[in-house]
Order: structure tokens, then sequence, then C-alpha cells
């Protein structure tokens, strides 16, 4: 007994300064913010200020956001307006991220990167640098004053779905039903894909 407690020696006399070390940073990066790994979407949309460029630089941006990994993104897409007449056209895009992040800090860090980009709220569904809209939290159905999820209005629009079914077209939409129902393959030409050369 004496001897296998001897063997044991570092551990029984308590953590090593490798494992106490390990533990500090632990408690360092747990925060309220943040819980189990979730797969998120988030929809980036822009008509003004060069959108092909700030839809892009928005997409290398989504990096940058804490405990969050971007896995995939979709094509951009030119899209007709909804909303108020007489705006200019949009470019649309969809990105699939893992974060530990809880909902409501995700969309604050969407929301500070839609500040980067000069982003002043006015109008509602008016010209925009830059909108993120946190589409979908795993299976999470969200009704706060401040964020709901599923978005609203993702399953009533082409600029959105047609993007998120090309990078995850077996997705299931939490209280809507498969995401393949909502597609309407005869809708898609009216969404043009950008190419490599457009610049704004
Ligand atoms: N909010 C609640 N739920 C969410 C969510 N799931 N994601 C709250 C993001 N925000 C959410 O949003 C207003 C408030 O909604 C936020 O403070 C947040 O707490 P906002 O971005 O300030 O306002 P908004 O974008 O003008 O309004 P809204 O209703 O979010 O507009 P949408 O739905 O973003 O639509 N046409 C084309 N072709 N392409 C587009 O991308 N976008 C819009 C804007 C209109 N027409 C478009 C497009
Ligand atoms: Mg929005």
């Amino acid at each position: 007994r004496a001897s296998a407690a001897k063997a044991l020696g570092g551990l029984r006399e308590g953590p090593s300064l490798t494992q106490s070390r390990a533990r500090q940073t632990a408690r360092a990066v747990i925060s309220p913010a943040r819980t189990a790994e979730v797969t998120a979407f988030v929809g980036l949309g822009s008509n003004l200020g060069g959108p092909v460029a700030q839809v892009r630089e928005a997409i290398r941006e989504l990096d940058g956001l804490p405990h969050s990994q971007r896995i995939s993104q979709s094509r951009l897409y030119h899209s007709s307006p909804l909303g108020p007449a007489g705006q200019p056209p949009y470019v649309n895009a969809v990105a699939m991220l893992r974060t530990t992040l809880d909902p409501e800090a995700l969309l604050a860090g969407l929301h500070a990167i839609e500040q980067q980009h000069g982003r002043r709220r006015t109008e509602r569904w008016g010209p925009r640098t830059l909108d993120l809209d946190l589409l979908l939290y795993g299976e999470q159905q969200i009704a706060s004053p401040q964020l709901r999820v599923p978005h609203p209005e993702l399953h009533r629009r082409e600029f959105v779905l047609v993007p998120l079914f090309e990078i995850a077209p077996d997705l299931y939409l939490p209280g809507l039903g498969p995401l393949a129902d909502y597609v309407d393959a005869a809708a898609q030409p009216a969404l043009r894909p950008v190419e490599s050369a457009d610049s704004d």
C-alpha cells in the first residue's frame, strides 16, 4: 500500500502545476454566456456600400466570433429587394457555425459585426450596408423580445431558403418541418449567383 501510494506520489499530494493551470484556464473561459456546442445558421444581406464586398468580408469576420467556428457558407446571390420600393438589389448568403455562445451572446456578436460595417438602424426592411440575422440556433425555438428563432421570415424568403438549402439540404426547421418542403425549385432562378468577378 505504502509503495503504491508512493508510486502515485504527485497525484496523491494534489494537482500538478499543469493540472491546476488547466483548471484556471477552464474557469477563465467558462462564462454565463456559454452553452453546449450547437450548430447555428446566420443569414447575411447587404444592398449598400458595395454589397458583394460587404458580405464577403462579413463571412470572414464571423471567424472572429469568440467560442465559435465557421463550418461552411453558401455562394453569394444577387436578389431582388423585399420591402420598401426603390431600394438597390441585395446580395445574400448563409453561413453555418458551431458555437458555444448562448443565443443572446451570439446575436450581440452579430450586431458588433454589423456596427463595424457602419450599419445604421433606420427604416424597417430598408436599405443597409450589412444585416446579419440569426436564422437557426440548434433545434431551439426562441421567442423573447430581443430574439426570435427560427427567424420569423426565414421560411417565406427565397434569398434565405436557397442558400440555406445549398449548405444544409437535410435541415429540419424547428416548429416548421423539413427545409426541403419550403424550397421552391422554380423560384431559384430569381436568385442569381454572384460571379467571382462581380464587385458590387
Ligand atoms: N431580432 C429578433 N430576432 C432576431 C433574429 N433571429 N436575428 C431583433 C436577428 N435579429 C433578431 O432587427 C431588429 C431587431 O430584431 C434586432 O435588434 C434584434 O434584437 P434589425 O436588423 O435592426 O432590423 P431590420 O433588419 O430592419 O428588421 P428585420 O425585421 O430584422 O428585417 P429583416 O428580416 O432582416 O429584413 N430583401 C432582400 N432581397 N434581401 C435581404 O436580405 N433584408 C431585409 C431586412 C428586407 N429585404 C430584403 C433583405
Ligand atoms: Mg435584421
